[in-house]
């Protein structure tokens, strides 16, 4: 993995002019853990550098050190050069940047590719892990506790703190590498996981009273109407991981959480998946991607029933390919 960053690491080294990191909308840990993870070490290398994103930092991952430093996107302004991180294009930034070369760091599969400098690898359980090879390749003696603590945030969150199956030795390795240049364990998982509020819980109730069986329980779904945000005093950023409680279900193969987004005329979906169903295949079949795992489109309908039919026969189709549950 190391080697193929040097193509990057020489250009990066090269520029002298103004750099722009940024992740896609609605950020998750790996996503703005990549990102300012980057940006303090272009930082520290004495590059002209902006951290930005399309939407506010949520508040479970406010423990990011330096993330009051992130521009919201588009700013208005001209970057010589862009570096998106965990995302399959620029698109995905959700706002309008103005850049003059593209560069994507990513783990996902497929998405846009912008040429040699592109530094994608599917098989990296995280962006996040694709930056600590980056940065170690180029001057390991500058990682420090806020750097390390940046990486480690996106990489235990990627793997729901080393549960998933992107979690192998090769995690354990570098989480071990990110300790001992100062990340706390505990610190992160207490900041992420356990500072909800009493709103957010409100929200989750409502939104597990949606919970829905189909396909004799190999898929379940939840529905987060926007009203559920009004009437609990949170946001469309509430809605992030919700989705594994459908999937904690005992016998489900496939879950999905559809989210009103009356702002953008669509609903938005997440999909995940536990052991062997593909969900990128039928996020890529509406229009979107990710991960086997987990992945997630936007569907456009006149209604809910028209969106959650149109993801069902996607959802089904791809369990006959798969012969899931035969
Ligand atoms: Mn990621």
């Amino acid at each position: 993995m190391v080697s193929e960053s040097v193509p990057l690491i020489e250009l990066l080294k090269e520029t002298e002019g103004s750099l722009l990191i940024l992740t896609h909308e609605n950020p998750d840990g790996d996503a703005l853990g990549s990102a300012m993870a980057l940006y303090l070490f272009l930082r520290k290398k004495g590059k002209n550098v902006t951290i930005g994103c399309k939407d506010r930092v949520p508040h479970f991952l406010d423990f990011i050190p330096h993330c009051s430093e992130v521009v919201s996107l588009p700013d208005g302004k001209f970057y010589d050069l862009g570096i998106i991180v965990d995302s399959a294009g620029f698109y995905r930034a959700g706002a309008d940047v103005k850049v003059g070369k593209r560069i994507r760091i990513d783990h996902h599969v497929g998405g846009e590719f912008y040429g040699m400098y592109d530094y994608i690898d599917p098989r990296a359980p995280a962006t996040a892990s694709l930056v600590y090879e980056l940065i170690k390749c180029w001057d390991a003696s500058s990682i420090d506790e806020e750097i390390a603590t940046c990486i480690y945030a996106g990489l235990a969150t990627d793997t729901g703190f080393f549960r998933y199956s992107n979690t192998t030795e090769y995690t354990f390795e570098v989480a071990k590498e990110l300790v001992k240049y100062g990340a706390s364990p505990h610190y992160v998982y207490r900041m992420f996981s356990e500072r909800e509020s009493v709103n957010k819980m409100k929200l989750i109730s409502k939104v597990l009273d949606t919970l829905t069986l189909y396909e004799d329980g190999l898929v379940a779904g939840i529905t987060i109407y926007d009203r559920f945000f009004k009437e609990t005093g949170t946001d469309y950023a509430d809605s992030e991981g919700l989705v594994n409680y459908p999937r904690s279900l005992e016998g489900v193969e496939v879950a999905f959480a559809l989210i009103e987004k009356p702002d953008e005329g669509v609903w938005k979906v997440s999909l995940r998946s536990k052991v062997e169903a593909d969900v990128s295949k039928i996020a890529e079949r509406l229009g979107g991607g990710g991960h086997k795992y987990a992945s997630g489109c936007k569907i456009k309908a006149k209604s809910y029933e028209d969106a959650l039919e149109t993801l069902l026969k996607e959802i089904k189709k791809q369990i006959e390919l798969q012969k899931i549950g035969v």
